[in-house]
């Protein structure tokens, strides 16, 4: 590996760590909640604080880098030129709120549009996955193996009911016959630990109908070191500067499910 992206990899690690704390440590507060786009959309002053943490010691860091945060305090990002942090601060704030567990620290590192460092950060399991471009995937310091093809029929799948029920964004009855033919269904309300998931070979696919990318960068580049794909609903290529429904998954899973269930 490029020893700039080594060195990149260890901050970023250094950096994740100590938001990980700040982040336990905010338990013993009252958290200051407020709402963002719907009364169920929460935010919080800890999301507010990581993400401007992050901002402060990326900016020492790396002048040259720019950052594009959930919470605003980056960049005006609209491209993918030169090296982008995508950061989420906490991902699944309704868990972080609600139950204090079930939340995650999500990052992707960006070069020139390619996905060079991946990082999701389960805090209170206090499981830390990673990936360099080329160099594998690691929760902790273990290896993830690349994943296997798995019968439908035996996969987990990872969806909301929110769309299996009527509502704005899709005809909801597109993804019943996959929940009928999967071997079970999970939902953990935080994308980045659901992505994180597929990557340890713990839940075969995962479809969204609504993410932005500070939601899936980390993800993407986990799930691609372990031979794994994160695409849309057609199968095409995600745009790392606008919203978009989401399906990642094993290769084998996602291609039998983009074919059989999603082209119609
Ligand atoms: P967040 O907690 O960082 O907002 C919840 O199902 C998952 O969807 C979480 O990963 C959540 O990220 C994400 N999400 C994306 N857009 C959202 C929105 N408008 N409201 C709530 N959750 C959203
Ligand atoms: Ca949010
Ligand atoms: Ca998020
Ligand atoms: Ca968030």
């Amino acid at each position: 590996m490029d020893k700039k992206w080594h060195e990149i990899d260890l901050f970023a690690k250094n950096a994740i760590r100590e938001a990980g704390r700040k982040i336990i440590d905010s338990f013993d507060e009252v958290l200051n909640i407020q709402t963002k786009s719907n009364v169920n959309d929460l935010v919080t002053n800890m999301d507010k604080q990581i993400e401007k943490f992050f901002v402060e010691e990326i900016s020492k860091a790396y002048p040259d880098h720019r950052v594009l945060g959930e919470e605003g305090y980056g960049d005006r990002v609209k491209d993918m030129d030169g090296t982008v942090w995508i950061i989420d601060p906490i991902d699944g704030t309704m868990n972080f709120v609600h139950q204090q567990r079930n939340f995650a620290v999500s990052i992707g590192v960006y070069h020139e549009g390619i996905g060079m460092l991946g990082y999701i950060y389960d805090v209170v399991s206090d499981e830390l996955y990673h990936a360099v471009k080329g160099n594998g995937a690691y929760v902790n310091d273990e290896k993830l193996s690349p994943l296997e093809d798995v019968p439908l029929e035996e996969a987990i799948f990872s969806l909301n009911a929110t769309w299996l029920v009527p509502n704005r964004k899709v005809d909801h009855e597109r993804f019943i016959p996959i929940v009928h033919k999967v071997r079970g269904t999970r939902s953990y309300g935080s994308a980045a630990i659901e992505l994180a998931y597929i990557a340890a070979g713990r839940l075969d696919g995962y479809l969204t109908l609504r993410l932005s990318p500070w939601d899936f960068a980390g993800g993407k580049v986990l799930i691609e070191e372990v031979g794994g794909i994160v695409t849309d609903l057609n199968g095409d290529e995600l745009s790392m500067v606008d919203n978009s429904p989401v399906f990642a998954g094993n290769r084998a899973v996602h291609e039998k499910v983009l074919n059989e269930y999603l082209k119609k």
